[in-house]
């Protein structure tokens, strides 16, 4: 197994690896092996990780050599460093035994990170892999270029390779020459325990595959038979495996996250007959509107940077380029355009699009996936996270697009919809846990057990057992999966919150709407989106991106001492009973600057009461806490709950961008996306509004220019902003 591999695979396991993009590994030279002096049979046995106790690991021994697997992570061959501490992978990582006062082994410790497994017995359980046979294929598409795919099929035993299997498909740009049984099994562990023949295959441009790459290609016209898109591809591809793969059911299945997400999305519009299910996870629906790129016309503008670096800079993603502060780096460049010849990089094809394209034109419209999703062709699961980093809108839009189409009454055309407490595509992960904040039950595990691998079993396989009737969340706070109709529901009353202008939070109209709270936004001082160094999103050595949704705002609340003081901050005093909001939650403002153009952030806040929150879930109460670290304190903790940013020049036409007349009034009224979300007793709710999410968003130069990509020095001003009591947040209330 290539040792990066290995190493993504622990990874994978025991932290917070990207789902999509592929980190990358120093190599060092092997370490000269050490002959243990101890018996091998006092490591073996399982262990327990303390903080995650859901992931269990066994030890073996065969003959002199250690061995150590677990249910989802593949055999690893351990090399002793000492006669404590050994390594998988050329000492890029380390296991090291921990005995206890009376001499016997306790606990084991993985490093990097701190992750401590306790020694819950001596008897080591071998994990369940399939194991599974690879060939690798390359597919004619209808104008003769091939694709490379990597073919897995069941070997496990005779009855498993004679019997007629249905495909299971993922296609993508990151790269399928690493998938093998083990990759699967790790990864799609209940779908690889049920056995599908998996299909894994590079898209048009990318690693293995011939043709040009098009980054979000547009669907082509349909009527053209010689035209080529992902559905067409996708297409071809499934002709052509039904025809020369053997002992094939004839259905398939498509499945992926984010830019698999799209690709699957697009695998359902005119799909092939035998595609029979789609599962598009935080797929990348309209980047200008919602996803990776632009939010509300809000240029995102380390993600396009750094992503569009990673991906078309060669034919295989390189990601994590940039190695400083990404907030220094973007402030001393300036605009995005200053930032690209920064980059010593000659301009690629999306940097471009973004310098010619900044506002919702023809260009961004012909890749949105929403306007082509007329009719539910195929019964589509849609999975997204509360707290996705990247695709928190694509899933919501799809299921929006689609569920007016939604046949109730018939499996063949009905839409689904899981929403949950995760970040990018960590419902793939054994975890209770999201940066900080703990939800006391693996809940991606149960997504994957319950919803997901019996949505394909029944779709594919005829098998009973999917009861999803049609939307499911899982309810942060009360920690507790719910089950609706529709999303959103359709008991739900939007009741209005007040952002007064003495920083309360009130359900009460304003007596005075002429009131408001002012703040100065200064783009020379912008307000970081999280703690710094902001590392590259996909950086090598680790990166808060992954997690910074659920980052603590104490930092940014202008009523502490500390805090920010171009944040305008509201708040409830400590809820006397639990409120629950369910839906789709807007914010409303009315706001002006002095400025001619101006971003408006709304963040809606969880804040967790100043007692000492219990540290520990115990079996009677929901689990929803804060771990405590040395730069978390529990108590107090503000977690953001929904979120999103309006680029103000965009108020009236996301097409047609005009300046904001100063000093004046206006209405900004936007979605902060879907929430399921129990405010406890004794918690308070918390609105903070700002006007820079830096460097995540490009600075607004707060004066109206044609194009910010490339705003000049003098452009960037500071501004008077006003948040009247008329300003409000629409709550989705449960009737
Ligand atoms: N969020 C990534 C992406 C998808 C589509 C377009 C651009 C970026 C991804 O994780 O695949």
């Amino acid at each position: 197994m290539p040792q990066r591999r290995l190493t993504l695979l622990l990874a994978f396991i025991l932290s917070s690896a990207a789902p999509t993009a592929p980190r990358l590994e120093a190599q060092k030279a092997p370490p000269a092996a050490h002959v243990p002096t101890v018996t091998l049979d006092t490591y073996t046995g399982q262990y327990r990780q303390q903080d995650e106790p859901d992931t269990i690991l066994s030890v073996f021994r065969d003959a002199d050599r250690l061995y150590i697997e677990g249910p989802r992570t593949p055999r690893l061959d351990l090399t002793a460093e000492s006669d404590t501490a050994f390594t998988p992978d050329n000492g890029h990582s380390h296991y090291t035994f921990v005995a206890g006062p009376g001499g016997a082994v306790t606990a084991m410790r993985f490093s990097p990170g701190d992750n401590l497994f306790e020694k819950i017995s001596s008897q080591p359980v071998p994990n369940n892999f399939r194991p599974y046979a690879r060939q690798d294929v390359m597919i004619p598409m209808r104008d003769g270029i091939k694709l490379h795919a990597v073919i897995l099929r069941p070997a496990d035993t005779k009855q498993a390779t004679r019997e007629p299997l249905p495909f299971l498909m993922q296609r993508t740009p990151y790269g399928v020459d690493g998938s093998d049984s083990d990759s699967i099994n790790a990864r799609y562990t209940e779908l690889a325990q049920s056995g599908y023949i998996f299909v894994m295959e590079d898209i048009r441009g990318r690693y293995k595959s011939q043709g040009a790459f098009v980054m979000m290609r547009p669907i082509a016209d349909h009527h053209n038979p010689k035209a080529t898109d992902e559905s067409t591809d996708t297409y071809d591809t499934v002709a052509w495996l039904l025809r020369h793969i053997p002992r094939n059911n004839g259905r398939v299945g498509v499945f992926g996250v984010s830019y698999p997400g799209f690709l699957t999305a697009e695998a359902g519009i005119d799909p092939h007959p035998a595609v029979r299910a789609i599962s598009p996870q935080a797929p990348m629906t309209d980047v200008w509107i919602g996803d990776d790129f632009f939010h509300n016309g809000a240029f995102r503008q380390t993600y396009g940077y750094d992503y569009v670096l990673g991906m078309e800079s060669s034919k295989e993603s390189t990601f994590g380029k940039l190695d400083e502060d990404g907030h220094k780096f973007f402030l001393d460049a300036g605009s995005f355009a200053a930032a690209g010849k920064l980059s010593g990089t000659t301009n690629l094809p999306t940097w471009q699009a973004f310098l010619d394209h900044p506002a919702y034109d023809d260009f961004w419209r012909s890749r949105a996936v929403q306007p082509h999703l007329t009719t539910v062709a195929v019964p589509t699961l849609e999975v997204g996270g509360f707290w996705d980093q990247e695709d928190l809108w694509g899933p919501q839009a799809e299921y929006a697009a689609l569920e007016p189409h939604n046949q109730p009454s018939d499996p063949a055309h009905r839409v689904f919809m899981v929403l949950g407490p995760w970040r990018h595509g960590s419902w793939a992960q054994t975890t209770r846990h999201l940066g900080a904040v703990n939800f006391g039950e693996p809940v991606g595990d149960e997504f994957r057990r319950q919803i997901e691998a019996p949505f394909f079993a029944f779709y594919l396989k005829d098998q009973p057992g999917f009861d999803l009737v049609s939307t499911a969340t899982y309810q942060t706070g009360s920690e507790r999966w719910m089950h609706y109709d529709q999303w959103p529901p359709k008991n739900v009353s939007n009741t209005d919150l007040y952002l007064s202008a003495d920083g309360s939070l009130t359900f009460d109209e304003p007596s005075d709407p002429s009131a408001f709270k002012a703040y100065t936004s200064d783009p020379a001082d912008p307000v970081p989106y999280r703690r710094r160094p902001i590392e590259a999103t996909y950086a090598p050595s680790g990166s808060g991106w992954y997690t910074w949704l659920v980052q603590d705002q104490r930092p940014y609340d202008s009523s502490l001492p500390s805090g920010r003081k171009d944040v305008a901050t509201f708040s409830t005093p400590p809820l006397d009973h639990d409120l629950t909001i369910t839906g789709d939650v807007i914010a409303d403002l009315t706001a002006s600057t002095s400025g001619t153009d101006s971003d408006w952030v709304v963040k809606l806040i969880d804040v967790f009461p100043d007692d000492p929150a219990p540290t520990a879930c115990d079996q009677q109460a929901p689990c929803f806490t804060i771990n405590p670290s040395p730069d978390t304190k529990s108590a107090g903790y503000q977690l953001m709950i929904a979120d999103e940013i309006f680029r103000g020049r965009y108020r009236n036409s996301f097409s047609h961008p005009e300046p904001i007349p100063a000093n004046t009034p206006e209405e900004y009224k936007f979605s902060l996306h879907a929430a399921d979300h129990v405010f406890l007793k004794g918690h308070r709710i918390m609105v903070q509004v700002q006007s820079s999410w830096f460097p995540l968003y490009d600075r607004n130069p707060q004066t109206f220019v044609p194009n910010i990509m490339t705003a000049q020095p003098a452009d960037y001003k500071p501004a008077e902003q006003h948040i009247y009591a008329t300003s409000h947040i629409e709550l989705p209330i449960p009737q």
